[in-house]
């Protein structure tokens, strides 16, 4: 029987077991958005996952959208990223970076030279944004010209080829929970007349376009996708989102991804809150891997990939609190309790500081 600890091959990455770590934001990068020697700490901690996904991370100046958020876009980020990989490569694991645009969810204080930030419309996220001093309302951002369009694709296939430089196993695009590729994706976010806008088809080009230009800089057997289709979260919805998400899953076939990586559910709401949507129905539509996410425990993970409902699981938290998750969960043990007042800000305490089990 295929298992939570069966091992697995998604593209060209060979993981040794079907627990995968989620994304997280740490908020703990260094000077320059560079990742600090802390991070290889943490990440080496969590290398007995089958695969850990990094915290989403900026292709771009623009791509910022929070304080200490590490970037893939310059020399010393990359240098930085390079003690990462090393740390797991040297534990057994396998690591792929998450390539990240915030989008509209960002401000002037967070973007070069005060600029304000951009999305496909010009339509101001309810909220606020900490800007690193202060709380403040999220401002109307900028629409992009049809003609920047070009550079912004060229801008994520620059930081997966840096990704590989870094010495990733892979790189997963980030098109899930309100940023960019999102707020072009869900007819909330997107009211443009153009190629980009209006129907599925449109509102999904960008996307597709990014999938095809990083799937060319490193080959698509090493390129994940993060969808998220119904979360809430930073102020996004959709008209319909069952129709806008099948027709992009139904896309992806033919690009023969290493994953699809899918956040289920509505934020941190209980499962009797999320808003409904089929997601065994995306799973029949996909012939690829596909990581299922949000609110597993281990039984209902070993149930999941039991079945074939998804091909491995992804746990944040748990794996937050609980770098050996997997020894845990192979012993039935206890687990630790994620602290949720260091998720987003510090140093050691609450990112490399929980207990591992006895040996
Ligand atoms: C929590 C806080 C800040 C960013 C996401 C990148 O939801 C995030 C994020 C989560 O994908």
């Amino acid at each position: 029987m295929t298992g939570l600890f069966s091992p697995a091959r998604f593209g060209t990455i060979d993981l040794a077991n079907r627990v995968v770590m989620s994304s997280l934001t740490r908020n703990r990068a260094g000077a320059g958005n560079v990742p600090t020697p802390l991070a290889a700490e943490y990440y080496r901690q969590r290398a007995s996952a089958g695969l850990i996904l990094t915290e989403a991370t900026p292709i771009c100046a623009e791509g910022h959208g929070y304080p200490r958020t590490p970037g893939i876009h310059t020399p010393d980020q990359i240098a930085g990223w390079r003690l990462v990989t090393d740390a797991v490569h040297g534990a057994g694991g396998k690591i792929a970076l998450q390539l990240w645009h915030v989008g509209r969810i960002s401000h002037p204080d967070l973007q070069p030279g005060g600029a304000l930030p951009v999305a496909p419309s010009a339509i101001r996220p309810a909220g606020q944004v900490f800007t690193g001093q202060a709380m403040k309302d999220y401002v109307t951002p900028r629409a992009l010209d049809i003609s920047e369009i070009p550079t912004l694709i060229a801008s994520y296939a620059q930081a997966a080829r840096n990704a590989i430089d870094a010495g990733f196993d892979g790189a997963e695009i980030h098109a899930g929970n309100g940023y960019l590729l999102d707020q072009f994706l869900r007819s909330s976010t997107n009211r443009r007349i153009d190629a980009y806008g209006g129907n599925k088809e449109n509102r999904a080009r960008l996307l597709l376009e990014v999938l095809d230009a990083v799937c060319g800089a490193i080959g698509s057997d090493r390129v994940g996708l993060r969808l998220s289709p119904v979360t809430p979260f930073n102020d996004i919805s959709d008209d319909n989102p069952q129709d806008t998400f099948d027709y992009v899953v139904g896309q992806l076939n033919p690009l023969r991804l290493a994953f699809l990586d899918v956040l289920q559910g509505t934020g941190g709401a209980p499962k009797e809150h999320w808003i409904p949507f089929d997601y065994d129905r995306l799973r029949a539509l996909y012939a690829g891997n596909l990581i299922r996410n949000n609110g597993y425990d281990f039984a209902t993970a070993q149930q999941a990939v039991a079945s074939g409902a998804a091909d491995a699981i992804a746990f944040g938290r748990l794996l937050l609190a609980n770098p050996d998750l997997v020894e845990r969960f192979r012993r039935g043990a206890s687990l630790n309790t994620p602290d949720y007042q260091t998720f987003y800000s510090g140093e050691e305490k609450g990112y490399t500081d929980y207990p591992f089990l006895p040996d």
